[in-house]
């Protein structure tokens, strides 16, 4: 039996990198997901009830395993070095002449995209990857092993069980999911990232894997830094081996001689925009192995490569006007309303200004010529007021004092960058919150777009998202554009999102800050709605990822009336409340503060405050009041003292086993 299971856990293994490789690699799949899924969950299960036979590189760890406390530092045994730039072809032009007058020869060059993200180092023995890293300084990087297995397209075995392999990529965020993320987190009120550079090491530095998976990280390898049992004479051999092992490998093109590189070179810049994801320029290498070795490195960069890096493209356009749109939580964004202009590859007419601040820091005012750019290749934004332009005719804006919309007033609140409107009833945050409310990661009602929501608002027919589902065939068919089919198809949509999982609907809320992951933490740990509601400011602070100021305005949207009341009518249409996956967990000492002191008689130190964080509780280095428990071990001194002196609860391990209900 035990055999069978162990060549069970292998094969399913075996498929599932497989399919990983297919899928992210090779971007040619050959099962479907529901497929990948159930394989993934037969493997867990079995995992979990045979766990001596797991592979610790198993892929059921690709979605994220313990969280970090921090990374700790890798040295890198071969410098991760850096490359000399170059601005322009006269430079490119010097480079090819120092490599020539070197070499004594016109050597053949190999030319890649220059990839905007962030280079790590992944190591490999026997055919199994163990350890990655970030570059760093490129000589002393962080452990970011646990981030990196969650990037699909990082093989965690290789085809060949080469003895030992270190290879460096570039991990990046693909344009796409930059633009989807940071709508995300506009919506989450959250800091938005700057580039997809940044948003990829901010996501590769989560000390939660589980946050970084969810990232949509991916990679492009291009060196081979330190190797055992491999052979090979040239880059593009190189190259050629790190795809036959299963790597997803960058783009490159061999090139004779330095023109030639060149050439390709400015293919690549005119080809930029139409890449999934962003680069900065393109980098000329070497390809033979010996004449780079001839050719060595400086103290920074080896002499045998140059990047060659592209201008982000930046046009002039002129600030029309600055108007500010409303969000489901009132939140006041401001835009600058630009005269159309073509900027790489689109027309833009508009950009976010984000907030005041934003305003305020770059001086932008109403008439400014300004320089504008796209973060990511995909979302317009200001660089710079020209300021040498100004005529004096230019305009300073302020935020409205009233909503433009409701009228109500607009306030800031201490320490937040937004302004946000007072409405409890304001229509545009009425609209938004129920687009929210529909949209796809929420309810997911499919065909509930913006102008019928609009509709449905205008004619008094919804003043609530839960009214929804009270809408009426005879209703529904009313609205412009909308055939008897299409009035069918959505009435089935309402009704077949009241069984979503709660998870779904806690987002769907529109809690402040309670985004799509929370959502699902939260149903997962308390397993329905009404459980949610009840649960203290300790129980909700006690959840992974679950932060004070997020446990704060979900105290504060259950404290209110008007919430229940929308809840309630949500229960009366017959939504569903419960969670498909409820977290068994046993969390009886959530809100609890335990102080340990002196030794146990069977427990180390380490394990109590296992068990006690485990069911939610906390444990705290110093008695005070708040403590409410002590548990004391042989030789216990000042805090046991203290803990008398405060009249805390004094506990010993017997009593704290049958606490926590161990035997
Ligand atoms: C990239 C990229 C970065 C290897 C040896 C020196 C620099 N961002 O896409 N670095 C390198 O080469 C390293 N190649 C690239 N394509």
């Amino acid at each position: 039996m035990p055999k069978e299971i162990q060549d069970r856990i292998k094969n399913l293994t075996d498929m599932l990198n497989q399919c990983a490789y297919e899928y992210y690699v090779l971007d040619a799949p050959t099962v479907s997901d529901y497929e990948y899924d159930m394989m993934l969950r037969e493997l867990a299960g079995l995992e979990e009830q045979y766990p001596e036979f797991a592979d610790p590189n198993s892929p059921t760890k690709r979605v994220g395993g313990a969280v970090a406390e921090g990374f700790e530092e890798v040295r890198h045994e071969v410098p991760m070095e850096s490359l000399q730039d170059a601005f322009d072809e006269e430079e490119v032009t010097a480079f090819g002449e120092r490599v020539r007058a070197a070499l004594g020869v016109e050597p053949v060059y190999n030319v890649e995209p220059k990839i905007d993200g962030l280079s790590v180092s992944l190591e490999y023995v026997n055919g199994v990857f163990t350890r990655g890293s970030t570059r760093g300084d490129g000589v002393t990087g962080e452990n970011v092993t646990e981030n990196l297995r969650t990037i699909g397209s990082i093989p965690l075995k290789l085809k060949e069980a080469v003895p030992f392999l270190e290879v460096r990529g570039e991990v990046f965020m693909p344009k796409q999911r930059f633009a989807a993320l940071n709508k995300k987190r506009e919506e989450e009120e959250q800091s938005t990232f700057a580039n997809p550079r940044n948003a990829a090491a901010g996501s590769l530095r989560q000390l939660d894997p589980k946050v970084a998976a969810q990232r949509g990280l991916d990679i492009f390898v291009f060196n081979i830094q330190r190797a055992e049992g491999v052979a090979y004479q040239t880059h593009s051999e190189s190259l050629d081996l790190l795809r036959r092992l299963g790597f997803k490998v960058i783009d490159n093109t061999v090139c004779h001689g330095i023109d030639a590189a060149f050439a390709r070179v400015k293919e690549i810049g005119e080809k930029r925009l139409e890449l999934s994801y962003e680069i900065d320029g393109a980098v000329i290498k070497v390809d033979d192995i010996a004449e780079r070795e001839r050719l060595g490195s400086t103290s920074k960069a080896p002499k045998w490569a140059i990047a060659f890096k592209f201008p982000a493209e930046q046009k002039k356009t002129k600030v029309l006007d600055i108007t500010v749109q409303v969000g489901r939580t009132g939140v006041l964004t401001p835009a600058a309303e630009l005269e159309p202009v073509r900027v790489a590859g689109s027309t833009v007419s508009r950009a976010t200004l984000h907030n005041m601040d934003n305003i305020v820091q770059k001086d932008i005012r109403i008439g400014d010529s300004v320089l504008i750019q796209k973060a990511g290749d995909i979302i317009p934004e200001v660089v710079k007021v020209l300021k040498e332009e100004r005529t004096g005719s230019e305009r300073v804006f302020s935020m409205p004092e009233h909503c433009p919309v409701c009228g109500s007033d607009v306030v800031r609140e201490e320490g937040e960058a937004a302004h946000r409107c007072t409405g409890l009833d304001c229509p545009a945050q009425l609209q938004r919150h129920i687009e929210h409310f529909v949209s796809r990661g929420a309810m997911n009602v499919e065909g509930l777009g913006p102008s019928i929501i609009e509709q449905l608002l205008a004619r008094g027919l919804i003043s609530h998202a839960a009214d929804i589902y009270y809408l009426k065939a005879e209703e529904v068919a009313q609205m412009d554009k909308m055939g008897e089919k299409s009035a069918d198809n959505l009435l089935r949509a309402i009704e077949a999102s009241k069984q979503n999982d709660v998870s779904r609907l806690i987002y769907a809320l529109g809690i402040r800050r309670v985004g799509e992951m929370p959502g699902k933490l939260l149903a997962k740990r308390f397993g329905s709605l009404d459980r949610l509601m009840q649960a203290s400011r300790e129980e909700l602070v006690s959840v992974d990822e679950i932060g004070e100021v997020m446990a704060d305005s979900i105290l504060a949207f259950f404290a209110d009336p008007k919430n229940i009341a929308s809840i309630e009518k949500l229960r009366a249409a017959g939504v569903n409340f419960t969670a498909q996956e409820a977290d068994e967990s046993d969390l009886r000492f959530a809100g609890k503060t335990f102080v340990l002191t002196g030794t146990l008689p069977t427990y180390k130190r380490e394990e109590a405050k296992e068990i006690i964080e485990r069911m939610g509780g906390k444990v705290s280095g110093s008695v005070s009041k708040k403590t409410d428990f002590v548990l004391a071990g042989a030789e216990a001194g000042s805090k046991l003292d203290k803990a008398n002196a405060l009249g805390v609860t004094v506990i010993d391990e017997e009593k704290f086993k049958q606490m926590a209900d161990i035997t």
